[in-house]
């Protein structure tokens, strides 16, 4: 069975960005039983960018299994994980490390914008981050990772690392992984800024909706987003040039499954007076029973600790066999 695997950082709560980008993706993956689904919270990721409080990422990494689990990932369908429970993320990261070249980390977008001026404040970490993250995929021989739109680039990096061990070794060992970048929402954008992504670290929390955020949250932002003076087109071609109003109509047709085509077709020719009212009864009937099933399994983190104990041991029955083979082809003895 060909694998999937996909990741998520608990470097904050889960937006609306990474449900319907990635989270909801992972769940029709799932369920769509073609694949064997591993599912993954990067902590090792999540401590690249800024000081972590070890306290509030513990926190983090258990909420986002409960994030996992209430929007629809079955623990006994799906392999559920944490990355630092499954060292062999971390070991063949380090032979990546060594066949990754540093122009090719260095062209990395998201390496330019995090890191921005000051590169020599940054960690060693997040310039690495595009080999750890390849080695997350590769060290399931995984061949489709389904994310949004702004990790298309990693990927690539993911392909390029995979294709020069293979040809420094002399092997076909590691396989050229696909990126699934499918559905209406593949880049959820700030609910202030049509030209920047939804982001868990954005100053602004208006910016984005939060998974945990209660009704009255998720209408007010809405209410507030920013748009354009104009009523709702009835066909794609009126959301050019208008990137807060395609935003919503985009977040609209994600959630409700349907195309942007259907959407407008619905709405074209509303205000957003009218159509913002419409999304964030949407928004909340779709994403409450999340939280509150979220909320739900956090009052017991034994259960969810539990959980992530049982994926490891799933997972390394699959990471341990591929490490010992790439240490064997590297000429490591053991
Ligand atoms: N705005 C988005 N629209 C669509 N997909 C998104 N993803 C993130 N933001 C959007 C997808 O979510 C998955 C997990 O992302 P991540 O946790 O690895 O971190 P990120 O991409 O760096 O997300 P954030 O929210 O912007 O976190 P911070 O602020 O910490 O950097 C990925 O599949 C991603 O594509």
């Amino acid at each position: 069975t060909p694998r999937v695997f996909s990741g998520i950082q608990p470097s904050g709560g889960l937006t609306l960005g990474n449900y319907l980008g990635a989270m909801k993706r992972f769940v029709d993956m799932q369920d769509e039983g073609s694949f064997q689904t591993v599912y993954c919270m990067v902590d090792l990721h999540a401590i690249t960018a800024k000081f972590q409080d070890p306290a509030t990422l513990r926190h983090n990494t258990r909420e986002l299994a409960a994030g996992f689990i209430a929007a629809g990932i079955d623990p006994a369908k799906s392999i559920l994980i944490n990355q630092s429970q499954v060292p062999e993320h971390a070991q063949l990261a380090w032979i990546f490390n060594c066949v990754a070249r540093m122009g090719w980390m260095g062209r990395m977008t998201q390496w330019k914008d995090k890191a921005g001026k000051n590169a020599e404040a940054a960690s060693l970490g997040l310039f690495a981050y595009p080999a750890l993250m390849a080695a997350d995929i590769l060290i399931y021989h995984a061949t489709h990772v389904p994310v949004g739109e702004d990790q298309k680039q990693h990927l690539e990096l993911t392909r390029d690392i995979a294709t020069k061990f293979n040809h420094d070794y002399g092997v076909d060992f590691f396989p050229l992984t696909e990126p699934v970048i499918e559905g209406a929402a593949t880049r959820v954008m700030s609910l202030r800024d049509g030209s920047k992504k939804m982001s868990k670290s954005d100053p602004s929390d208006a910016s984005r909706i939060n998974l945990t955020d209660d009704a009255d949250a998720i209408a007010k932002k809405i209410r507030k987003a920013k748009t354009d003076p104009d009523a709702l087109p009835s066909e794609v071609e009126g959301l050019k040039d208008r990137p807060e109003a395609r935003n919503l109509v985009n977040i609209y047709a994600a959630l409700n499954d349907q195309t942007v085509e259907q959407v407008l077709a619905d709405v074209g020719g509303q205000q957003f007076g009218s159509f913002k009212p419409l999304l964030a009864e949407l928004a909340v009937a779709k994403m409450s029973p999340i939280s509150t099933r979220m909320a739900e399994l956090m009052a017991d983190t034994a259960e969810i600790d539990r959980i992530l104990a049982h994926g490891a041991t799933q997972a390394r029955e699959i990471t341990a066999p591929i490490l010992k083979k790439t240490y064997e082809i590297v000429g490591m003895v053991g």
